[in-house]
This record gives C-alpha cells, sequence and structure tokens, in this order.
C-alpha cells in the first residue's frame, strides 16, 4: 500500500489560529516511521502553498471566503492525483473546512472509478452550518453543508459537480455540539448522525457496526478525523474543546473496527492546534489513533 501525506498549513476556516501548525507537529510525532513499521510505504509530498490569513471578520456570513476557496481548490488538486495513481492520501490539516477540497477529490474519483462512496466524519461538530445559520462565520463549521450543495458557489462548485456528495453517503460520529439552526438543516438533510447519546446507550461497537453497514468490496472508504472528535482530557490541542467526547479505548475501538473492513482509502487528520497544545501530546494521541486506522493491534491476527 502507497500512502502519500499532503501537508495543508493553513487555519483560514478557524475561530482560533495555529492549526495551520498542525502538518509539522504530526511530522514531528512520527507519523511516517510509524506508519512504516507497519510494511506501509510513505511518501511525503510536503506542504501545499496557499494564501495567508488575513483574520477579518465575516462578510456576509463567511470569513475568508476566497482564501478558502483558493487552499480548498488546491487541496483537491493535489488529493484527486494521488487517488488517480492508486494512492492512499492523508491530508495533514489544517483546519476542517479542508474537508471540502479533500472529499470533493474522493467523490470525483469515486465518479470516475464507479466506486460506492462511504464518508465517516468522526467530529465533536455536525459541521453543518451556512451563511444564514452560522454564529461565527468560520467556514471549518460548513465543510458538509457545502459538499452537500449547501453553501457559496466558490466552494460548491470545487470539483465540478454539485453537490459534491449526497447526504446519505455520510455517517458521523462523535457529535455533541451542533448549532440550534444547524441542527435543523441536519434533520432536513437526513444527515445519519451517531451523537455521543446514542455512544453512551449502544456503546462504540455497536455504533461502528451501524455506520459500517452496507460497506463492501466496492467501497471508497474515506475518514475525516476531526481531532476534537476526541474527548479534551486526551486531546486538549484543538482549538473547540467540547468535553464528553470518546475515551481513549473507545478511539482506538472506533479506529480498529474501520482498519477491520479494509476498505479504508483515504483519509483527513484535521483541526490539530500545536500552538493549544501541551507537549505534542494531542499530535502523538493522533499518530497513535492513525497507527490503529491502519491496522494496529494488541495480538497477532490472521489476516
Ligand atoms: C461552530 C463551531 N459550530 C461554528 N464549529 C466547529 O462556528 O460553526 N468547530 N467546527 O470546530
Ligand atoms: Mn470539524
Ligand atoms: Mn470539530
Ligand atoms: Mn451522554
Amino acid at each position: 500500500l502507497d500512502i502519500s501525506l499532503i501537508g495543508v498549513p493553513t487555519d483560514i476556516g478557524a475561530g482560533a489560529r495555529g492549526a495551520s501548525m498542525g502538518p509539522e507537529a504530526l511530522r514531528v510525532a512520527g507519523l511516517a516511521a510509524v506508519l512504516e513499521s507497519h510494511g506501509l510505504r510513505v511518501t511525503d509530498r510536503g506542504n501545499l502553498n496557499g494564501p495567508a490569513n488575513p483574520w477579518l471578520p465575516p462578510i456576509e456570513g463567511y470569513r475568508h471566503l476566497a482564501e478558502v476557496a483558493a487552499w480548498n481548490q488546491a487541496l483537491h488538486t493535489a488529493m484527486h492525483a494521488e487517488l488517480r495513481q492508486g494512492r492512499l492520501p492523508i491530508v495533514l490539516g489544517g483546519d476542517h473546512c479542508l474537508g471540502i477540497g479533500s472529499i470533493s477529490a474522493v467523490a470525483r474519483h469515486c465518479r470516475e472509478t464507479g466506486k460506492k462512496l462511504r464518508v465517516l466524519w468522526l467530529d465533536a461538530h455536525a459541521d453543518f452550518n451556512t451563511a444564514s445559520l452560522t454564529p461565527s462565520g468560520n467556514i471549518h463549521g460548513m465543510p458538509v453543508a457545502v459538499l452537500c450543495g449547501h453553501g457559496p458557489e466558490p466552494l460548491t462548485g470545487i470539483g465540478g459537480q454539485t453537490p459534491a456528495i449526497t447526504a446519505d453517503v455520510v455517517r458521523q460520529i462523535g457529535i455533541r455540539s451542533v448549532d440550534a439552526g444547524e441542527k435543523r438543516l441536519v434533520h432536513e438533510a437526513g444527515l445519519e448522525v451517531f451523537d455521543m447519546r446514542y455512544i453512551d446507550e449502544m456503546g462504540m461497537r455497536h455504533t461502528m457496526e451501524q455506520a459500517l453497514l452496507g460497506v463492501d468490496e466496492n467501497t471508497h472508504l474515506h475518514v475525516s478525523f476531526d481531532v476534537d472528535f476526541l474527548d479534551p482530557e486526551i486531546a486538549p490541542g484543538v482549538g473547540t474543546t467540547i468535553p464528553g467526547g470518546p475515551t481513549y479505548r473507545e478511539a482506538q475501538l472506533c479506529m480498529e473496527m474501520i482498519a477491520d473492513t479494509g476498505r479504508l482509502a483515504s483519509l483527513d487528520v484535521m483541526e490539530l492546534n500545536p500552538a493549544l497544545d501541551v507537549r505534542n501530546r494531542t499530535a502523538e494521541l493522533a499518530v497513535d489513533l492513525i497507527e490503529s486506522l491502519f491496522g494496529k493491534s494488541t495480538l497477532m491476527r490472521k489476516k
């Protein structure tokens, strides 16, 4: 398996500065070496380039729309090129607005190859805001809505088909912070959400079984991992900590069950904010979980 790391050093869509340092923190935490220790071939493509963060207030409901579009267009192009070469791209974010460029590329690749797409969105937030619903104007709170066609043309048009995806390919896991208007749109769109209440009551095992239902040998499985998915007690290095997230063991099981499908074909690691971290421990935890996603297990297992 050939993996490509794509660094996207920007915090253009976030409400706090610092996610721009995420790619380097993941490298420092040893991501490439850990993957290579499992026999994976890893090529680090380095970092993409894009506009600086002007740190301006929202205009008509969006902060930094033009800059967000530029970064996502660049990521779309880079991601699609990797997929076309049959490689497994890992996006090192960067804030979660980059899910637009990443997943639009995956969706386009699936259309071109006849694959069925499944997106697992691991996050404390639904990221389903629009210009009229957002409390902040921060576009990292909007990528799922944009991908489903709710948003401004410079973003919904990335990848040449609007909407890039339909809501039925998405499964959201770990959700525990949704804004009032956003909640209505999530229901209207029919997004399948496994929130923390569901995980509390049913357990992570049952949750992942449900979220992975229908994944088969023709499925391209994309994981969009917002690091704020994790409980802030174990993962403080993110811009918007929300208490009550998955524990270390729950998160491990989540990753292991994804690995067991053998269908993981692309990955985003988003919202890691080294400026808010403690001695890089959140980056190290992210690397540990990514290791499980690629098949680390406690015991030897027959494949
Ligand atoms: C909030 C926070 N729902 C917003 N969103 C996110 O501003 O839209 N924080 N995604 O990470
Ligand atoms: Mn997010
Ligand atoms: Mn989040
Ligand atoms: Mn609960």
